[in-house]
């Protein structure tokens, strides 16, 4: 029989290229694409022989007995070859990542700063390639772990690609590019043991943090609940670097760039964090890619700081300082564009893993600063992807502009175009392939002209070496409960660092940024407590910087994963109203029962075989995987699963990761024994009185349902 055909990415990328207004860009890399599940196809090796047999390396037999296998199977040797160099070395930061395509769109246009066709022209769609990463992990680690986030754009524009390869977070550890090779080493695997993994709990890192004063502000950042986030669809994008933008009449701004979920910032709690990163590693990178299939594209404002040049030292920070954010009561963000992730990935590795981006591409109309730690970079980028892709990195499809490229580089290991005519340099007789004159066109590249005198010096700027104000700044921003988890956070760090050389000082040093919070750490870890502050909280606050102020306009449960919890005998009108209303409101629910055997609703004839069919069992998936649960009533249901140790478990843990629970009908009785903690009280009828998140009926009106469904806009679409 023919194999069927099923739904493919190339198919996707086709209904995607017949909708899409930019289809002509992205055919261009369709070109690259093969089929796989193409019914005509058949195995042929890689000089495009069709093979009847890759399962039997050709041998010497004799009768039934087999002998040695023969050098000359070219196939064989091909088939083995091949899979003996599939790895490429992995990105020496960032390895672990999870990418998708997207689309920006510009609503107004920033003409009065810049020339740059992306960010003036409000008629375009430009299509872009989000790469996000953890920073510290091997490519195998966990997506959950505590660290920065990656947030890596490509924007394929009409003038060229231009990359924004930024971060989560606004700042960074150091201010000289110099310095990377440092604050890496100290925050990968110690060099002697190869331990840990994707952590920056240990020695090593708590050494450098502690000497390294000016990483005092990034540090706070990255032992706030930023850096677990609950997904990469709910995190903030920043450039971090200052970059320049230039408009037509030659005036620069110093610029940075800022992008804000319409999802709002959310995070996990640490304790889920750590369970899932062994009960679900590749969380993160499944988050995403179940939004985008079930066509809940996430969407993030795109927004710009912006400093006229000429006023660049009017502050008491440096604004090119990679250490110091900009606050936004002083610098507002401009938000005057969006962008959303709205296709997944057809291949991991030509796209997620190839894709390579360099700071060094910018685009006419934007430009670098003399941020130190970006013309660092702009060395850094070019280089890495020589070693990790070859010289000829740029032609791979996922690199390759949308534009034309024209130029006078050849050759290589691995290239690909074939480059018609007999001259490649420039000039030659023909005129062929000259450079442009700016008068042809608005986006020629021409260098901002700026005048530069001055020693030559390994020296920084002179306000660089203020290395703690913001970091008071952002502690001081931030909630209660936030605060909390930054104690937390740094005692269960330090509690990983054995060595006095470390955890003593490191006690001391926060009281850079506050006595209490030095001695609530310095308490928990067991270090000699510090009684004086080596200087004093200057108690300012900033807007924006406590992710409990970067949410959504209408709080929302779209994209959100609940569990509705189920066994033999359960309550029907609950079970399909809560699972209609959920739907309805856009969010995921699962059903999950003790096996995933078909379960029969209270009065349901089990000889139908139409019960419902559980998504996962109570012991393959835990609540960690999901942001809520309800239980629906019904006797039997209820008592089984009271009964069932996992079951109360979910319960349980639910609760202590404060996620919303509810509970109908028995299903009371059930929340009662699983989340009898202190404080927690229930009314003589079994609803919640104090309600910590928890939702209860003892009686459930089936009309409720009804309602809900109704006022659910586009109810109809999803029951
Ligand atoms: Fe990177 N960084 N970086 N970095 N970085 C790399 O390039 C580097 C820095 C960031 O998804 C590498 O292709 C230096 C800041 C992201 O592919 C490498 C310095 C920020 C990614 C490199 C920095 C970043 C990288 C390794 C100090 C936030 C992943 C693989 C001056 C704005 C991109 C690669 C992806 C990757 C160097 C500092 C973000 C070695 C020298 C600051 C998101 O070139």
């Amino acid at each position: 029989m023919a194999p069927s055909v099923i739904s493919t990415g190339v198919d996707k990328l086709q209904k995607h290229l017949d909708s899409s207004l930019e289809s002509e860009k992205l055919a261009a890399m369709a070109n690259d694409m093969k089929d796989v599940h193409n019914p005509n196809n058949r195995i042929t090796t890689d000089y495009g022989v069709t093979q009847s047999n890759t399962d039997d390396w050709l041998k010497l037999s004799n009768n039934d007995k087999t002998g040695p296998s023969l050098l000359e199977d070219h196939m064989a040797r091909e088939k083995i070859n091949r899979f003996d160099h599939e790895r490429i070395p992995e990105r020496v930061v960032h390895a672990r990542g999870a990418g998708a395509f997207g689309t920006f769109k510009l609503h107004k246009s920033l003409e009065q700063y810049t020339t740059a066709g992306v960010l003036t022209d409000t008629t375009r769609n430009t299509p872009l390639f989000l790469r996000f990463s953890t920073v510290l992990g091997s490519r195998g680690s966990g997506d959950t772990v505590r660290d920065v986030r990656g947030f890596a754009i490509k924007f394929y524009t009409d003038e060229g690609n231009w990359d924004l390869v930024g971060n989560n977070m606004p700042i960074f550890f150091i201010q000289d590019a110099i310095k990377f090779p440092d604050v890496i080493h100290a925050g990968k695997p110690e060099p002697h043991n190869e331990v840990p993994q994707a952590q920056s709990a240990h020695n090593n890192f708590w050494d450098f943090q502690n000497l390294h004063t000016e990483a005092t502000h990034m540090f706070m950042w990255q032992q706030s609940d930023r850096a677990i986030p609950r997904s990469y669809r709910m995190m903030q994008g920043f450039g971090v670097n200052t970059f320049k933008m230039v408009n037509k009449d030659g005036e620069a701004f110093l610029t940075k760039f800022v992008f804000t979920p319409h999802l709002g910032v959310h995070s996990f709690v640490w304790d889920e964090a750590l369970k899932l990163a062994g009960q679900d590693p590749d969380f993160h990178r499944k988050d995403l890619y179940e939004a985008i299939e079930n066509g809940l594209f996430p969407k993030w404002d795109f927004g710009v700081q912006t400093i006229p040049e000429a006023d660049a030292d009017n502050f008491d920070f440096d604004p090119l300082d990679a250490t110091k954010l900009w606050p936004e009561d002083q610098f507002p963000v401009q938000y005057v564009g969006e962008f959303e992730l709205n296709r997944n990935v057809d291949e991991y590795f030509t796209q997620t893993e190839q894709v390579a981006f360099c700071t060094g591409h910018l685009v006419p109309g934007i430009h670098h600063s003399d941020d130190p730690l970006l013309q660092g970079r702009n060395f850094s980028y070019m280089d890495t992807q020589l070693s990790r892709l070859g010289i000829n990195w740029q032609e791979l499809p996922i690199n390759r502009p949308v534009c034309p490229v024209m130029n006078h580089n050849r050759d290589g290991q691995g290239r690909h175009t074939i480059t018609k005519g007999t001259v490649n340099y420039w000039p030659n007789r023909y005129g062929a392939a000259p450079p442009a004159d700016p008068s042809e066109g608005k986006h020629v590249s021409v260098d901002y002209p700026a005048k530069i005198a001055g020693m030559k010096t390994r020296l920084r700027s002179k306000k660089f070496a203020e290395h703690y104000s913001q970091a008071q700044l952002f502690y001081n921003s931030m909630s209660p409960p936030e605060r909390a988890h930054i104690v937390a956070a740094l005692a269960f760090e330090l509690d990983h660092c054995d060595d006095p050389l470390v955890i003593e000082p490191m006690c001391q040093r926060l009281t850079d940024i506050d006595l209490e919070l030095a001695q609530s750490v310095a308490d928990l870890v067991g270090g000699t407590v510090p009684q004086k502050a080596n200087r004093e909280n200057h108690g300012k606050t900033a807007k924006n910087i406590s992710q409990t102020e970067v949410q959504p306009k209408q709080p929302t449960i779209e994209s959100r994963r609940v569990a509705i919890i189920i066994a033999d005998g359960y309550d029907a009108v609950a079970y399909h109203g809560i699972l209609g209303a959920l739907k309805a409101a856009k969010a995921l629910p699962f059903t999950i029962g003790p096996k995933r055997n078909p379960l029969y609703a209270a009065g349901e004839d089990k000889s139908s075989g139409k019960g419902v069919k559980p998504d996962y069992h109570l012991e393959g998936m835990r609540s960690t995987m999901f942001d809520s649960i309800f239980i629906p009533g019904g006797a039997n249901s209820i008592a089984t699963l009271r009964k069932n140790g996992r079951a109360l478990h979910w319960v349980r843990e639910a609760y202590a990761h404060l996620k919303a629970i509810g509970g109908t009908g028995e299903a009371v009785e059930l929340i009662k024994d699983a989340c009898s903690l202190p404080g927690m009280e229930f009314s003589a009828s079994g609803e919640v009185l104090d309600s910590y998140g928890v939702v209860t009926a003892a009686k459930i009106m089936p009309e409720s349902f009804k309602e809900t469904l109704q006022m659910a806009k586009g109810a109809k679409d999803f029951v």
